[in-house]
C-alpha cells in the first residue's frame, strides 16, 4: 500500500505536533497555562484519567524543527522493517530448524537485531556525563555593533534557535541529579554565521588556572580507581589531596562547599562563561568580555539533607523538573549579560583576568544585559540529541574570540578531540542536532559515517574546475570586504614575549577572592558552607589531608578553620604560607552579587510543588479553595494520600490522590499542607510516613499551612511548641482561610525560611 512505500523518510505528521516551522516563540498564552498534573478536585471521580501535563500548550518551535524534520522518524501506521526497510512477519520468534531445534545463522533479522542492540551504547563524556537539555531560542535586546559583529547580536529583537545542556561534573551518565557538584551550563547557538557554543558552569570561577593541570583534578574527584568509590561525590581523600596541595583551588572550593553546588533546579542556576572572552567589532577594535546567564526563575538551592534523600527518593530530580516545566509551558528564562571592560582596566585589576580562579565583582564591572534565552521545547529522543550534543569551545564566529586564558586554551583543542572518540570520528558535527543551520562547504572529505554526498571531482583549493569554489570568504573587518559577508577573523594581538612554561604574577595569590566570596554570604549561607566543609572533610580517612585543607582554610577566615576544624574535633594549625606575601590590595572585599539571595526570581510560585495530605474523612471546601487558588498563581498541587487513588470526603465528594506519603517523602516539595477533619487528622497521625513527613518540611524551612484539626499533626509530629510563631508555619479554619491564603502564597514563593535553619543554631547540626 502506499503507506509502506512512502517516499517520505521522516516523520510527516510531526510538523503538526510542533506547529508551525516558523513560530520561534510560544503560542499567545502558552507560558500562562496552570501545570495542574493532577486532578482537580471538583472533577475527581473514579472514571477519570489524569490531565495530561500541559496538554493545552503546543511547544513553541524554532528553525531546528525544520532542520530535524529529515531524521523525525514517523512510525504510526507503518509496519516494522529491518535497517534495510525490509518488513518483519515475525518479531517474536528466531528462525529454528525445527520447533525444537537449532537456531539457523541465516536469520539476519535476528542478527541484526542482537547486533545493533549489542553496539547501543557509546562512552559517555569524561566529564559531565549525567545531564539534561532542551531546545530554545535567544532573542537580543538589542544590536550590539558597536562591540561585536556576532550574528546573535546584529539587531534588536534578533532571534537565534539554542540547545542548552545542564549537567554534573563527577558522577557516570546514571548518577543522581542532587549531586554536591559544579553543575555545567552548556549553550549551542545555532547562528546563521555558524554555530556558536558557550561552554560554561553554573560558578563562575574554577579550580585550575592552566590546561596542565586538568587531567590531575578529574582523575582526583572521580570514583577513587583501585575500587570504584564514591560515585558522584567529592567528599573522598584524593579530593581533598589535590586540591590541599593546590591552595589555587581554594576560591572554587568556597562556592563548591556552598550551596551553589545544590540547586533546586536546572532553572533555578546562573550560568558563567568563567573565561575571559574578546568581542570584535566589524572595525576590528576589541573589547574583554565576560559571559552571564541569569535565571528570571532566581537562584535557589536545597540543603544538604534534602540533596541526600532526594537521591533516594527520585535521582532524577533535575531531568525531571526541567522536563516538566517546559512539558506544562512554563519554559525557564535566562537574562544574558556581559561585564565589559578594555586591556587597559584589566591591567590596572588586583587580579589577573586571564586567571580562571578569580571573579570580576559586579561593583568593578557591572553586567549589561543584552538578551534573553527562553527554553521551549524538549528534545524527541534523549539519546539522539542530549546524548550527542557536541558542545566545543572551539566553535566560535566572526566577532567572538578567546583571550590567553591558559585554561581556556587547552579546552579549545580539548573538546572536539573528545567527540572523535566520543561520537565516533570526525563527522560528529554531521549528527544532526550538531549541525549547523549556516550552510557548511568546504573539502574536508571522507571518514567514518559521513553523511554529505559532496559532488564533483574537486576537493581542493584552489581549484580552477569548480570556479574556484568554494572561495575563501576573507576578513570580515577588512574594509574591501562587503561588512559581515566576511570569514572568521582571529584577533590580531600582538605577541613578542620568550617561549617559556610559568604563570604571570597575578596568578600566585589565592585567598583574597576566597574571603571575598565568604564575607559576601548571609549568615545562614556561611553556616551551610562551614556544614558541607565538615562534612567532605570528615570523610576523608587521611588527617594530614584534612589538617592541611584546615591550614589553607585559615587564610580564607580564621573563624571559618576554626569551626570546621571543631567539627573535625582536631586542633587548628597554622596558616599555610602563602606563595605571594603582599597582594595587591583587592578593589571590593563584599559583593552582594554574589550571595544567592541577591537573585530570588520574578516567579512567585510558579512551578513549586505543593503537597495537600489528604485521607478518608478530610473537609472538602477548604481543601478545593486552596487548591484552586494555588493552581490559578501556577503552583503545581499535588493530592498526597496514604496510598494512590480516591477518597471520599466528609461531606461525599471524592478527591483523587495522585502521590502516596510512601512514594514521594516530603523532600520532592517545596510547601505541604495539612487538611482539616478530626478522624482523617487521626487515621493520618497512625501512618507510619506522615510524622517523618511533617518533621522533614519542618527542618527544611519549608511552609506549612495546617488547616483546623490539622494543627494536631504539627504537635504529633513534635515540632515543637509555639511552632506557629515560626516563619512560614501557617494555621488557619474556615473563618481565616480566605485572609490567610495570600499569605501562604506568599511564603511559598520566598522558597524557605532561613530564619528556622537548624544550621545557624547549632554549628554541629
Ligand atoms: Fe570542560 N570538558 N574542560 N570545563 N566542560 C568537557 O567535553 C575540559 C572546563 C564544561 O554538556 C568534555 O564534550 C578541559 C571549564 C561543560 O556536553 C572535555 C578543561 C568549564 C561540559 C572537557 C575543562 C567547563 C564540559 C567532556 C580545562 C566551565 C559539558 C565531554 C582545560 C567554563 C558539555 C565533552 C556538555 C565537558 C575538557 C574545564 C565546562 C573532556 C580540558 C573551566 C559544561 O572535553
Amino acid at each position: 500500500t502506499d503507506s509502506l512505500v512512502s517516499s517520505q523518510p521522516y516523520n510527516s505528521n510531526k510538523a503538526l505536533e510542533y506547529g508551525h516551522d516558523n513560530a520561534l516563540t510560544p503560542p499567545p498564552g502558552a507560558t500562562a497555562v496552570p501545570r495542574s498534573i493532577t486532578l482537580t478536585a471538583s472533577t475527581a471521580t473514579e472514571d477519570t484519567g489524569t490531565t495530561k501535563t500541559g496538554s493545552a500548550v503546543r511547544p513553541g518551535t524554532n528553525p531546528t524543527v525544520a532542520s530535524l524534520n529529515r531524521v523525525r522518524v514517523d512510525a504510526s501506521d507503518r509496519p516494522l522493517t529491518t535497517n534495510q526497510g525490509v518488513r518483519i512477519s515475525d518479531n517474536q520468534n528466531s528462525l529454528k530448524a525445527g520447533l525444537r531445534g537449532p537456531s539457523l545463522l541465516e536469520d539476519f533479522i535476528l542478527r541484526e537485531k542482537i547486533t545493533h542492540f549489542d553496539h547501543e551504547r557509546i562512552p559517555e563524556r569524561i566529564v559531565h556525563a549525567r545531564g539534561s537539555g532542551a531546545h530554545g531560542y535567544f532573542k537580543a535586546y538589542d544590536a550590539l555593533g558597536k562591540y561585536t559583529s556576532a550574528a546573535p547580536f546584529a539587531e534588536e529583537g534578533k532571534i537565534t534557535p539554542v540547545f542548552v545542556r545542564f549537567s554534573t561534573v563527577a558522577g557516570e551518565r546514571g548518577s543522581k541529579d542532587t549531586a554536591r557538584d559544579v553543575r555545567g551550563f552548556a549553550v549551542k547557538f545555532y547562528s546563521d554565521e555558524g554555530n556558536w557554543d558557550l561552554v560554561g558552569n553554573n560558578m563562575p570561577v574554577f579550580f585550575i588556572q592552566d590546561a596542565m593541570k586538568f587531567p590531575d583534578l578529574v582523575h582526583a574527584v572521580k570514583p577513587e580507581p583501585h575500587h570504584g568509590m564514591p560515585q558522584a561525590a567529592s567528599a573522598h581523600d584524593t579530593f581533598w589531596d589535590f586540591v590541599s596541595l593546590m591552595p589555587e583551588s581554594t576560591h572554587m572550593l568556597m562556592w563548591l562547599m556552598s550551596d551553589r553546588a545544590l540547586p533546586r533546579s536546572y532553572r533555578m542556576m546562573q550560568g558563567f562563561g568563567v573565561h575571559t572572552f574578546r568581542l570584535v567589532n566589524e572595525q576590528g577594535q576589541s573589547i574583554f568580555c565576560k559571559f552571564h546567564w541569569k535565571p528570571l526563575q532566581g537562584t535557589h538551592a536545597l540543603l544538604w539533607d534534602e540533596a541526600v534523600k532526594i537521591s533516594g527518593a527520585d535521582p532524577d530530580f533535575h531531568r525531571r523538573d526541567l522536563w516538566e516545566a517546559i512539558e506544562s509551558g512554563e519554559f525557564p528564562e535566562w537574562e544574558l549579560g556581559l561585564q565589559l571592560f578594555t586591556e587597559e582596566q584589566a591591567a590596572g585589576f588586583s587580579f589577573d583576568v586571564l586567571d580562571a580562579t578569580k571573579l570580576i565583582p559586579e561593583e568593578l564591572v557591572p553586567v549589561l544585559p543584552v538578551g534573553l534565552m527562553v527554553l521551549n521545547r524538549n528534545p524527541d529522543n534523549f539519546f539522539a540529541e542530549t546524548e550527542q550534543v557536541a558542545f566545543c569551545t572551539a566553535h566560535v564566529i566572526p566577532g567572538i574570540d578567546f583571550s590567553n586564558d591558559p585554561l581556556l586554551a587547552g579546552r579549545i583543542h580539548s573538546y572536539v578531540d573528545t567527540q572523535i572518540s566520543r561520537l565516533g570520528g570526525a563527522n560528529f558535527h554531521e549528527i544532526p542536532i550538531n549541525s549547523p543551520l549556516a550552510s557548511v562547504q568546504n573539502n574536508q572529505r571522507d571518514g567514518m559515517h559521513r553523511q554529505a554526498l559532496n559532488r564533483g571531482r574537486v576537493a581542493y583549493e584552489p581549484n580552477s574546475l569548480a570556479g574556484g569554489c568554494p572561495f575563501q570568504a576573507g576578513a570580515s573587518q577588512s574594509a574591501v570586504s562587503q561588512a559581515g559577508n566576511g570569514g572568521f577573523m582571529p584577533f590580531p594581538d600582538r605577541v613578542s614575549e620568550d617561549k617559556v612554561r610559568g604563570k604571570p604574577e597575578k596568578f600566585a595569590e589565592h585567598y583574597l577572592q576566597a574571603t571575598l566570596f565568604f564575607n559576601s554570604q548571609t549568615a545562614v549561607e556561611k553556616a551551610h558552607i562551614t556544614d558541607a566543609f565538615r562534612f567532605e572533610l570528615s570523610k576523608v580517612a587521611v588527617p594530614a589531608i584534612r589538617s592541611r585543607m584546615l591550614s589553607s582554610l585559615v587564610n580564607v577566615c580564621p573563624e571559618l578553620a576554626a569551626e570546621v576544624a571543631a567539627g573535625l574535633g582536631m586542633d587548628l594549625p597554622d596558616a599555610m604560607p602563602k606563595a605571594i606575601l603582599e597582594p595587591q590590595l583587592p578593589e571590593v572585599t563584599v559583593s552582594a552579587a554574589l550571595s544567592m539571595m541577591a537573585l530570588p526570581g520574578e516567579c512567585g510560585v510558579r512551578t513549586r510543588q505543593v503537597a495537600i495530605l489528604i485521607e478518608e474523612g478530610i473537609q472538602y471546601s477548604s481543601l478545593l479553595r486552596l487548591y484552586d487558588a494555588l493552581t490559578e498563581a501556577g503552583a503545581v498541587v499535588h493530592f498526597v494520600g496514604p496510598r494512590i487513588g480516591i477518597f471520599t470526603c466528609a461531606s461525599g465528594e471524592k478527591v483523587e490522590a495522585d502521590r502516596s506519603l510512601e512514594n514521594s517523602p516530603a523532600v520532592l516539595f517545596d510547601a505541604a499542607v495539612l487538611p482539616d477533619g478530626n478522624e482523617a487528622i487521626r487515621a493520618l497521625a497512625t501512618n507510619k510516613h506522615t510524622l517523618g513527613f511533617i518533621k522533614d518540611l519542618y527542618q527544611h524551612c519549608k511552609t506549612i499551612l495546617a488547616l483546623g484539626d490539622g494543627r494536631e499533626l504539627l504537635d504529633r509530629a513534635g515540632v515543637g511548641p509555639g511552632v506557629e510563631e515560626n516563619e512560614g508555619i501557617l494555621m488557619a479554619d474556615n473563618s481565616s482561610l480566605a485572609a490567610i491564603v495570600p499569605e501562604f502564597i506568599h511564603a511559598v514563593a520566598a522558597h524557605r525560611h532561613p530564619s528556622r535553619d537548624p544550621a545557624t543554631k547549632d554549628p554541629a547540626s
